[in-house]
């Protein structure tokens, strides 16, 4: 690397990952294999167009890349077609609406202050935009209301229903979004960015053959790099006619939505850390790997709550942990600069019925994907829990939060990255 400058800011960040630990749920550390099928000539390729129909010549090597990631994908998942080439989880989303919607439909997901996603109909987002949006909300407890999101199709009767989160620390019930979509006729759209690898690693429930299309980021618990990927069953039709909106034709819709209807290129070199990812993602050592996130989660959820923390739900089914930081006089914001200060990188985050800001809001959200990665387990959340709880608590204290620090520093010099 010759441009020094951009060499000594990778260098700091990767220090920071190093010497800290990251516990935002949507971030995690990918293997070196992974990253090195991303610094490499497949960058430099145009390749429009899908394995064997592209608009540019020598894509015989990327081709087979490209069909190496879909069949990996398909067997990991368990559906008959994959599309790998959605830039990242967002346009992912906008493809698939665009794949069964026509602008102006009615879509449903869940709300973001309350857990979901930009891209599931807020109005800052173009999904929120193009389409009808009517957001369905957690219950008091935090926990899906299934009967109340089953009223609100009836009323608003979606085309589309969303499921899945960024802030949701519970299972999803597939069948039951699946009746509800059915009672309105709408499509089902699972987003399972955040648990896709639990559910490659058979700890959580699958949408597969339940949902008619799947949607999910490649860099959360899937441990790979920064893309996207749009599962669904059904056979490819003729590409050269526009294929009508049926379930079957999905795997045309979903192609042609992505490319040409969203996007470019595919980047090629993120497709082959794709596949690397789906392939380490095959092996017994993530099913370890995806059974410890959730153990990690659970014990974590339990030690903070023994510490007075506020869990939204009660606890955590998967990677991830909201907490409502209000009973401990503290704004997520706050707590969020706390924990930076000793090492501990989580985000702020609304809570559902929040009375704050989403700007400013009440609660934290953190999560295991990425420090258990780094080989920590129930010892080490005990440990964690401790600092959170004595950092919060001792927060005007630079002495205390500087101990609390080097007890990180120690923490994370036993845990490396992955090499
Ligand atoms: N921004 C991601 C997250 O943090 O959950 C979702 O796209």
């Amino acid at each position: 690397m010759t441009d020094e400058e951009i060499l000594a800011l990778i260098q700091d960040e990767t220090a920071r990952q190093a010497q800290n630990i990251q516990m935002i749920p949507s971030e995690n550390h990918t293997s070196e294999a992974v990253l090195a099928a991303l610094g490499t000539r497949l960058s430099d390729k145009y390749a429009e167009g899908y394995p064997g129909r592209r608009y540019y010549g020598g894509c015989e090597v990327v081709d087979k890349v490209e069909d190496l990631a879909r069949e990996r994908a398909k067997t990991l998942f368990g559906v008959s077609h994959a599309n790998v080439q959605p830039y990242s989880g967002s346009p992912a989303n906008l493809a698939a609406m665009l794949a069964v919607l026509d602008p102006g439909d009615t879509i449903m997901g869940l709300s973001l202050p309350f857990g979901g996603h930009l891209t599931h109909g807020h109005t800052v987002s173009a999904t929120g935009q193009y389409y009808k949006s009517a957001p369905y909300q957690t219950g008091k407890d935090g926990f899906l209301d299934y009967d109340a999101i089953a009223e609100l199709a009836a009323k608003e009767k979606p085309k589309l229903i969303i499921a899945g989160a960024t802030a949701y620390p519970r299972e999803y019930d597939w069948k039951k979004f699946r009746q509800i979509a059915d009672s309105v006729d709408a499509w089902l759209l699972a987003d399972i960015s955040h648990i896709s690898g639990l559910i490659a690693g058979g700890v959580h429930p699958s949408p597969a053959g339940i949902a008619d299309i799947i949607s999910t980021t490649t860099h959360k618990t899937l441990r790979g790099p920064r893309g996207a990927m749009l599962l669904c069953n059904g056979e490819p039709s003729n590409p050269s006619k526009k294929p009508e909106r049926t379930r079957n034709n999905l795997p045309s819709l979903i192609d042609r939505a992505v490319f040409p209807g969203l996007q470019g290129g595919p980047h090629i070199n993120t497709i082959a850390g794709i596949a690397v990812a789906l392939k380490e993602a095959t092996e017994a050592e993530f099913k370890t790997y995806a059974k410890q996130i959730v153990a990690n989660s659970r014990r974590l959820a339990s030690q903070l709550s023994d510490r007075g923390f506020e869990l939204v739900t009660g606890g955590s089914d998967n990677h991830l942990l909201l907490i409502d930081m209000t009973s401990k006089a503290i704004s997520g914001a706050e707590a969020e600069t706390v924990l930076d200060t000793v090492g501990i990188t989580v985000n702020k985050n609304s809570v559902p019925f929040d009375a704050r800001s989403p700007f400013d809001p009440s609660g934290i959200r953190m999560g295991t994907p990425a420090i258990t990665t780094r080989g920590m387990k129930e010892p080490e959340m005990d440990i964690i829990a401790e600092i959170i709880d004595q950092a919060i608590e001792s927060r005007s204290d630079q002495k205390k939060l500087n101990a609390l620090s080097n007890q990180i520093k120690e923490l994370a010099a036993r845990h490396s990255l992955p090499s």
